[in-house]
C-alpha cells in the first residue's frame, strides 16, 4: 500500500499509526497538499491527504474510509475499535469530535495564512468550535479512569484526539491550555511517549 501525505497532518498521522499498531508496510508519500497538488491529483482529485493507494491500484480517500478498510483488512480480534453496538459508537462520537477539532484547527490555519483578509466572524467561530470541543473532551476523559479512553487497550479515539492535539498546540500556540485540560494533557502525553506516536511525527511545516 502506499500512503500519501505528512505526519503534520493529524488525520495523515492517524492513519500511519493505526497502520504501525496493525503491522501493515506501506510505502510512505511525503507529498505536500500544496506544493504537490499536481501529483496528488493524480489519485485524488480532492488533492488532500491522507490518500491510500492499495495494491491493486484502488484509491481511498478520507481517513474514516481509509481506517474503516484496515479496521476490516486486520480482523474484529485486532481492529482498534468495538465491532458493534454501545462502545463503538461511543468511541466513534469521541473520534468525530477530534477529527472536527482537527478540521476546524486546519480551517483557522489556512484563515491565518492563506487568506489576504482575516474573516473575524470566522475566526471567532472556529475558536468557539475548539475550545466547546476540548471542554466536551476533558470532562469525558476525566471521568474515565482507564489507562486508554475506552479500557486496558488503544483505540481509534485514543489516537484521534491524541493527533489532533498535537495539531492544535502547534498549528495555535496558546490555545491549548495545559492547566485548564489536565486530563487532555495528560492523555496525550502517555500517548505521545509510546513508540509508533514517537516514531510517526513531524513538525508541522504550514503551507505557504
Ligand atoms: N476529512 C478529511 C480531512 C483531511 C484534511 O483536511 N487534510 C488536509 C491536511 S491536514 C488537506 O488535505 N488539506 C488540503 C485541502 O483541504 O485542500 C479526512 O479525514 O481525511
Amino acid at each position: 500500500m502506499i500512503l500519501i501525505g505528512q505526519y503534520d497532518s493529524p488525520f495523515v498521522r492517524r492513519v500511519a499509526i493505526a497502520m504501525r499498531l496493525y503491522g501493515f508496510a506501506y510505502e510512505h508519500r511525503t507529498w505536500s497538499t500544496f506544493g504537490d497538488a499536481d501529483k496528488l491529483a493524480a489519485y485524488n482529485p480532492l488533492r488532500r491527504v491522507p490518500t491510500l493507494v492499495l495494491d491493486d491500484g484502488e484509491v481511498l480517500i478520507e481517513s474514516f474510509v481509509i481506517l474503516d478498510y484496515l479496521d476490516e483488512l486486520a480482523g474484529a480480534s485486532k481492529a482498534l475499535i468495538a465491532r458493534s453496538g454501545d462502545i463503538r459508537r461511543k468511541a466513534l462520537k469521541v473520534c468525530a469530535l477530534a477529527t472536527g477539532l482537527a478540521d476546524k484547527a486546519v480551517s483557522l490555519l489556512y484563515e491565518r495564512i492563506l487568506h489576504k483578509e482575516i474573516s473575524d466572524v470566522w475566526v471567532a467561530r472556529c475558536r468557539a468550535q475548539v475550545s466547546g470541543v476540548l471542554d466536551v473532551l476533558e470532562q469525558d476523559r476525566a471521568a474515565r479512569k482507564t489507562p486508554y479512553w475506552f479500557g486496558d487497550a488503544i483505540n481509534h479515539a485514543d489516537i484521534a484526539v491524541t493527533c489532533a492535539l498535537r495539531f492544535v498546540r502547534e498549528a495555535h500556540p496558546g490555545v491549548f491550555d495545559e492547566a485548564r485540560y489536565p486530563a487532555l494533557t495528560a492523555h496525550a502525553n502517555a500517548c505521545e511517549a509510546l513508540p509508533p506516536f514517537k516514531e510517526i511525527v513531524q513538525v508541522l511545516i504550514p503551507p505557504s
